[in-house]
C-alpha cells in the first residue's frame, strides 16, 4: 500500500460517526446510547454490537445516539489516522513526503515516490518556467501592455505537481491562477502570448480577457470569471464521462480557491458531483487569501477538507507546497475515483506570494515582510530543487542554463505576440450567432461602421484602428 492509499484508507471510513466515538466511550454506560423505533427515544439493550446500535433515520442505516447535548455537539472531523497521541492538537492530517527543506522525510520510499528521473526534471523545469512568464507579464501589464495579469508565485507545485499527477486527456476545470497546466501540456508559449495579448492568433479571437485561457485539444476548458462557475461544470462533465465510450479511463480535475468554497456553486458543484457518483477531483488551492480576506476570516471550519464528509467524498489534505506529495495525491485520488467510482476532495494547503492580480496591492492587508519570510521558510521551487539536487538529477550549470533560456524563450514569444495585430474590427459580430446575424446587431455593426467613416481619419481614431486586422476597413461594406 503506498503512503497516499495507507493515508486515505482511514480517511475514507472518518464518516461523521468518528468524532463521536471518544465522547462515546466517556458515556461510560451502553445505556445511554439510544435504540429509536418510535418518536419515544428508548434504550437499546439488544444490540448485537453493543456499541454501534443501529438507529433509523432516513437513508442512513446506522447512526451512534447519545443522551449527552454536551457530547453531541463537534466541530471538527478527526480521521483515525492520527486521532491518537501524536494528534494532540485535533484536526485533519496534511499529507506530505518531502520536508520543508526538500529532504525525503524519513520512511519515504522510492516506491511511495514512484517518478522517474526525466519527469521529476520535467516538473521542475514546468515550475520554473511560471514565475518567469509571471515576472515577464507582470511587468508587461504594468508598462500597459497588456491590461491584467494574475502570478502563480508560490503555487507552483500545487498547479504543476496535481497536472503532473494525471494524463493529458483527463479534463480540466480552473479558475485563473492554474495555467501552469497547459504549460505542463504543452501549450505553446506563442499561443499563450497570442491569448494574453488578445491579437489575432489568439484562439479565443481577444473576446476574453488575460488569462482566461480555453484550449479544447489539451481538454482544458475556457476560464470564466464569476467565481466557482466551473465546479457545477466540472460535476457535469464528470458524470457526461462516465456516459461517454471510450472515455472509462478519464476523471475531471476542477481547481478552485479557498474563496470560490464559499461560494454557493461550490456546495451545488460537489453535491452533484457525490450524488452522481462522478469521476471528478475537487481541487481547492488553500492558499491563505481571497484577495484581501484571509482564510481565517473566510469560514469557520477546519479548512476546506472538513467539507468533504459532508458530500460523502473521499477527502485528503495535502502539502500544497511539496509538488511530488501533490501529484502523489492526485494520482491516488484519480485511481480511486476511477475504481470506486465517485468524486474527491483535495485540499492543498499553500501561500499566495504575490499580489492577487495587477489591479492589487497586496501590502494594503499584509506585511511585506510575511511574505518574504514565507518565501524563504517554505518555498516549493527550493523544495523541489533540493530533492533533485540530493540524488544527482540537478545541479548548478543545469540551474543557471534553465533561467537564462526560459528568459529568453519567454521574452522571444512576448515580442512576437505584441507586433501581431489585434483581429479585424468586424470580427467581434462574428460567431454569437450561427445563423444569419440578429438584426439588432446588424444595426450596430452598420453604426460602427458609419462612426469610422465619419471619424475614422482622426488621429485618434486612426491609431486604434491601425492596430486592428484589415485597419477598419472589413467595415466599409456595411
Ligand atoms: C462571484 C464572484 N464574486 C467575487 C468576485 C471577485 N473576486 C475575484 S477573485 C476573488 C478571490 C478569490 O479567492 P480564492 O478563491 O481564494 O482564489 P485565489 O485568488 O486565492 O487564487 C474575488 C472575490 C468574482 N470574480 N466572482
Ligand atoms: C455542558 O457544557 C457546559 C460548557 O462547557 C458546562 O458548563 C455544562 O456543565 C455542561 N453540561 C453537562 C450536563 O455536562
Ligand atoms: C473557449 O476557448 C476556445 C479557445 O480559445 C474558443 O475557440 C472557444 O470559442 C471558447 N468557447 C467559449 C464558449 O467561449
Ligand atoms: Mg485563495
Amino acid at each position: 500500500m503506498s503512503t497516499t492509499a495507507r493515508l486515505l484508507a482511514p480517511l475514507r471510513s472518518a464518516a461523521l460517526l468518528r468524532p463521536l466515538a471518544p465522547a462515546m466511550a466517556a458515556t461510560s454506560a451502553s445505556s445511554r446510547l439510544l435504540h429509536t423505533t418510535s418518536s419515544q427515544a428508548h434504550v437499546d439493550t439488544s444490540s448485537t454490537d453493543g456499541n454501534q446500535p443501529q438507529g433509523h433515520l432516513p437513508g442512513k442505516a446506522s447512526s451512534v445516539f447519545l443522551t449527552s447535548l454536551n457530547d453531541s455537539f463537534f466541530d471538527k472531523v478527526t480521521p483515525n489516522v492520527l486521532s491518537g497521541s501524536n494528534n494532540a492538537q485535533g484536526g485533519i492530517p496534511t499529507f506530505r513526503l518531502l520536508d520543508g527543506t526538500g529532504k525525503l522525510l524519513p520512511g519515504v520510499t522510492d516506491a511511495m515516490l514512484d517518478i522517474t528521473k526525466q519527469e521529476a526534471v520535467r516538473m521542475y523545469e514546468t515550475m520554473m518556467l511560471l514565475p518567469v512568464m509571471d515576472v515577464v507579464l507582470y511587468n508587461a501589464q504594468r508598462q500597459g501592455r497588456i491590461s491584467f495579469y494574475m502570478t502563480s508565485h508560490g503555487e507552483e507545485a500545487a498547479v504543476i505537481g496535481s497536472a503532473a499527477g494525471l494524463d493529458h486527456s483527463d479534463e480540466v476545470f480552473t479558475q485563473y491562477r492554474e495555467m501552469g497546466v497547459l504549460v505542463w501540456r504543452g501549450m505553446h508559449l506563442d499561443d499563450m502570448m497570442n491569448q494574453v495579448f488578445g491579437n489575432e492568433g489568439d484562439m479565443g479571437k481577444a473576446r476574453q480577457a488575460p488569462i482566461h485561457f480555453g484550449n479544447p485539444s489539451l481538454h482544458f476548458h475556457n476560464v470564466s470569471s464569476p467565481l466557482a462557475t466551473q465546479l457545477p461544470q466540472a460535476a457535469g462533465a464528470g458524470f457526461a464521462l462516465k456516459r461517454t465510450k471510450g472515455r472509462e479511463n478519464n476523471v475531471v480535475i476542477c481547481y478552485c480557491g479557498e474563496g470560490a468554497a464559499s461560494e454557493g456553486d461550490f456546495h451545488a458543484g460537489l453535491n452533484i458531483a457525490a450524488t452522481t457518483k462522478a469521476p471528478v477531483i475537487f481541487f481547492v488551492r488553500n492558499n491563505g487569501f481571497a484577495i484581501s480576506t484571509p482564510s481565517t476570516e473566510q469560514f469557520c471550519g477546519d479548512g476546506i477538507a472538513s467539507r468533504g464528509p459532508g458530500y460523502g467524498m473521499l477527502t485528503i489534505r495535502v502539502d500544497g507546497n511539496d509538488a511530488l506529495a501533490v501529484r502523489a495525491a492526485v494520482k491516488e485520488a484519480k485511481a480511486k475515483c476511477l475504481a470506486e467510482s465517485r468524486p474527491v476532495l483535495i485540499e492543498a494547503m499553500t501561500y499566495r506570494v504575490g499580489h492577487h492580480s495587477t489591479s492589487d496591492d497586496s501590502s494594503a492587508y499584509r506585511s511585506r515582510d510575511a511574505v518574504e519570510n514565507w518565501k524563504k521558510m517554505d518555498n516549493p521551487l527550493h523544495r523541489m530543487r533540493s530533492f533533485l539536487s540530493e540524488r544527482g538529477w540537478w545541479n548548478d550549470e543545469m540551474e543557471e542554463e534553465i533561467k537564462k533560456t526560459a528568459r529568453k524563450r519567454v521574452i522571444d514569444a512576448m515580442n512576437r505576440a505584441e507586433k501581431k495585430k489585434r483581429p479585424s474590427v468586424t470580427s467581434m459580430f462574428e460567431d454569437i450567432y450561427s445563423g444569419e446575424l440578429p438584426q439588432n446587431l446588424k444595426e450596430q455593426r452598420a453604426e460602427l461602421a458609419r462612426l469610422v467613416k465619419k471619424y475614422g481619419k482622426s488621429e485618434v481614431w486612426a491609431k486604434e484602428l491601425n492596430k486592428h486586422a484589415e485597419e477598419g476597413r472589413d467595415l466599409e461594406k456595411y
